[in-house]
């Protein structure tokens, strides 16, 4: 466990760090404090080599309830301009590798948007999603409009945009913004929600793989949602050549011909 006051980080799985936003009593609303200890421990994650994919989560009630609405309240145009507000709040989309979160409860505003710079969601069938800026007189300032719209659609997110209207996981799983509802049986054995379980068995498998193809993969689809189709394949070829540079090429394909597990040494 940590010494962080606004997250827990713990390691449940070998080589699978486990972030947990964690102020309860504000439903995980997301303060500067809350961004300064989650980029913290997120850098640190992303530069430790036993470290191979990362979970991030909230509480059952609420993966995030926003962008703390007390601390915003007051603030001045000339003060986020100047200090570029929330910018730094999107440290998550730069690490190099795979974050996975678990959406149980309120992913609002913020939160949605948060759960959004993660590379795979997994909800729990209480999640309820949502962009609830306009009923406060603002607009999603954390990617919301962009990444929204380039999963749904400009129809769907011009509706919630516009609207704010909550939306379910089952929504989400058929529009493509989850990958998978989780059902809610407790595993027996593991401490954690059914949710939080499942992307932890997600990330482990995924940590049983090379970290330097993992990275690889990750960025190449990434690149997809950035780069005309022409420069997006070119990219993906030329990091899969690269990767016979690597010995998990190696070791991966001997393992294959040989009839064994391979033994990769991210190297
Ligand atoms: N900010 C600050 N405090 C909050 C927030 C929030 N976003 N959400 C909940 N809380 C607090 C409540 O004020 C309350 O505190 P207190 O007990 O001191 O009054 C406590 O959490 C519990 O909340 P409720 O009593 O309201 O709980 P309910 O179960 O009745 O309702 C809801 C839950 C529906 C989630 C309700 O709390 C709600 O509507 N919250 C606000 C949701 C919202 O509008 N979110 C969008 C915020 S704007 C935003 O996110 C801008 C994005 C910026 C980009 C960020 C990039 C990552």
């Amino acid at each position: 466990k940590s010494a962080f006051e606004h997250i827990l980080v713990s390691r449940p799985r070998p080589s699978v760090a486990l972030v947990t936003l964690n102020r309860p009593k504000a439903l995980n609303a997301l303060s500067s404090p809350l961004f300064k200890e989650l980029n913290h421990a997120l850098e640190l994650a992303d530069n430790d080599k036993d470290i191979s994919s990362l979970v991030l989560t909230g509480s059952e009630k609420a993966f995030a309830a926003g962008a703390d609405i007390k601390e915003m309240q007051s603030k001045t145009f000339s003060e986020v301009y100047s200090t570029d507000f929330l910018a730094n709040w999107a440290a998550i989309k730069s690490l190099r590798k795979p974050v996975i979160a678990a959406v149980s409860g309120y992913a609002l505003g913020g939160g949605a948007e948060l759960a959004l710079m993660c590379d795979i969601i997994l909800a729990s069938p209480t999640a309820k999603f949502g962009f609830p800026e306009i009923t406060l007189g603002v607009i999603p300032g954390g990617g919301g409009t962009q990444r929204l719209t380039n999963i749904v659609g400009k129809s769907k997110a011009m509706e919630l945009v516009l609207t704010g209207r909550v939306f379910g996981a089952e929504e989400a799983e058929r529009w493509g913004v989850v990958s998978k509802v989780v059902q809610t049986e407790k595993v027996p054995g593991d401490e954690h929600l059914p949710v939080v379980h499942e992307a932890l068995e997600m990330a482990s498998k995924i940590a049983s793989f090379g970290q330097l193809a993992t990275q690889a993969g990750k960025e190449a689809v990434n690149a997809a949602l950035d780069l005309p189709l022409s420069e997006g394949l070119r990219l993906e070829r030329r990091l899969f050549h690269s990767l016979f540079a690597t010995n998990d090429q190696k070791e991966g394909m001997a393992a294959f011909a040989e009839k064994r597990k391979p033994n990769f040494t991210h190297s």
